[in-house]
């Protein structure tokens, strides 16, 4: 239903401006008008005004409401079955998250392939050395707990402007003990050793993972948690690796770390959720809520399994309901989400459910009459979000799909649109006929009314 440019790779799209306005919901309580983009310059004050991305510290964060974006499409999201996608394409996508604005893109796993190594070096190269909007997104690269793998990802993300190494080791029982087979002691100084190793390769920029810390000990989380931040962890990183944590329960796992680990401050804590049961962006957004300020998602929420957070539902989640949200705000241009999702569908071949929060086909389409009725009488009825505040242009203004519940104010203002002037009586034996053809037709005519 998009229309949508469909060619990949150029990187002269929309100019990167911010729109932070135009959600329907707003914190006051009023709303503002459909498809209309508010200027800087006519920003109301409230808490999403829109404001300067802060200046990049790896293990701090200046304005303490800014939530850092970190994008694992190209790492985890390519760990989905079937997604491999190429270099040549991980390049391309890496330059569309980029324009999206997002902190920091996980560009891949450079022990795991010659390939995958040099497509996370030359997104270092190309997107870790090019502004955009004048911002430059750190590249990071993951490695396990090993030299090898530490060494792989410095050589490959060591030409960006900001490397970060992404490293990680299991801290969970039924991990350690049957994965890992390594004491609990073992592990943190594994952990404490690397950490060290990565940031004495010249790294500045270290991100440390506990995996599967959602089914962790946590006074083992806070003491392994202690002894990375003192080996020079910058970020660290609370993984439900196999997406079993409720909202509640990993809110209160950031809350409890955030509480109890000598030396937090000095670190970033970040969320990393899975959607084994469909909660991965309301896991996510409670870990913001309880003090995680960088975001670990994808691109329509590709990722191992499930999947992760998604970026389009955990960034307009932020941006529609700040005042819920403590004002926390992010960086990201979302006049390009609906076009790194349609990119990201081509490359990975995962293409979403029509009913998908954000971008998929449905969300911004209407049927039934009463919606219909409301939507060509104000779109604030129905819709939180203006399409144009993620980039989607739709085939008519109001998103009308017309079929079996489709009512006469829908139906007629479709024929006017076409050009047709009929008389009332007219329109009532057209639309008895409609609604005849309408029970037999799944839809009756598609967005841009072909039959
Ligand atoms: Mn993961």
């Amino acid at each position: 239903m998009s229309t949508a440019a469909t060619t990949f790779g150029s990187p002269n799209l929309a100019p990167a401006s911010h729109s932070f306005s135009s959600c329907r919901l707003l914190s006051h309580g009023f709303t503002v008008a459909a498809n209309r983009r508010v200027s800087r310059a006519s920003a109301r004050a409230s808490p999403a005004a829109p404001r300067r991305r802060p200046e990049y510290v790896p293990s701090r964060i200046d304005d303490p409401n800014y939530i850092r974006i970190f994008d694992t499409t190209l790492r985890d999201g390519e760990q989905s079955p079937g997604a491999t996608m190429t270099s040549a394409e991980k390049l391309v996508v890496a330059r569309q998250l980029a324009l999206l604005g997002v902190d920091v893109i996980d560009a891949g796993f450079p022990a795991s392939s010659p390939d995958d190594f040099r497509a996370v070096r030359s997104i270092a190269i190309e997107v870790g050395n090019t502004p955009v909007g004048g911002h430059i997104p750190v590249i990071g690269g993951l490695a396990r707990c090993n030299k090898r793998d530490i060494d792989a990802a410095w050589d490959a993300v060591k030409h960006a402007r900001r490397p970060r190494i992404n490293t990680f080791i299991a801290t969970s029982e039924i991990h350690m003990q049957h994965k890992l087979r390594k004491t609990p002691e073992q592990v943190v100084a594994i952990a404490r050793e690397m950490v060290a190793y990565a940031r004495a390769l010249g790294c500045p920029d270290v991100e440390f993972c506990p995996e599967d810390s959602g089914r962790s000990n946590k006074e083992f989380l806070y003491h392994i948690l202690e002894e990375v931040i003192q080996a020079g962890a910058t970020t660290i990183t609370i993984a439900d690796t196999v997406g079993s944590n409720l909202p509640v329960e990993y809110g209160k796992l950031i809350a409890d770390i955030k509480a109890n680990t000598h030396g937090i401050d000095n670190a970033i804590i970040s969320t990393h959720c899975h959607n084994d049961l469909g909660l991965a962006t309301a896991n996510t957004l409670a870990g913001a809520y309880a003090g995680a300020r960088q975001l670990e998602v994808t691109i329509n929420g590709i990722g191992e399994r499930a999947g992760n957070a998604a970026l389009e539902e955990v960034v307009m989640a932020l941006k529609c309901r700040p005042e819920l949200l403590d004002g926390m705000y992010t960086g990201i241009n979302t006049h390009h989400i609906t076009m790194t999702s349609k990119m990201v569908q081509e490359y990975s071949g995962l293409h979403v459910q029509p009913h998908k929060a954000i971008v998929g086909a449905n969300a911004f389409a209407h049927e039934s009459g009463i919606h219909q009725d409301g939507m060509l009488k104000y779109k604030g009825t129905y819709e939180i979000i203006s399409p144009d505040d993620i980039g989607l242009t739709r085939a008519n203004d109001s998103g009308i799909v017309l079929g079996k519940l489709s009512g006469r104010h829908a139906v007629r203002s479709v024929l006017v649109e076409l050009g047709y002037e009929i008389s009332d009586n007219e329109f009532e034996d057209f639309f008895k006929r409609y609604k005849e053809v309408a029970e037999k037709k799944k839809v009756v005519l598609d967005a841009s009314y072909r039959f």
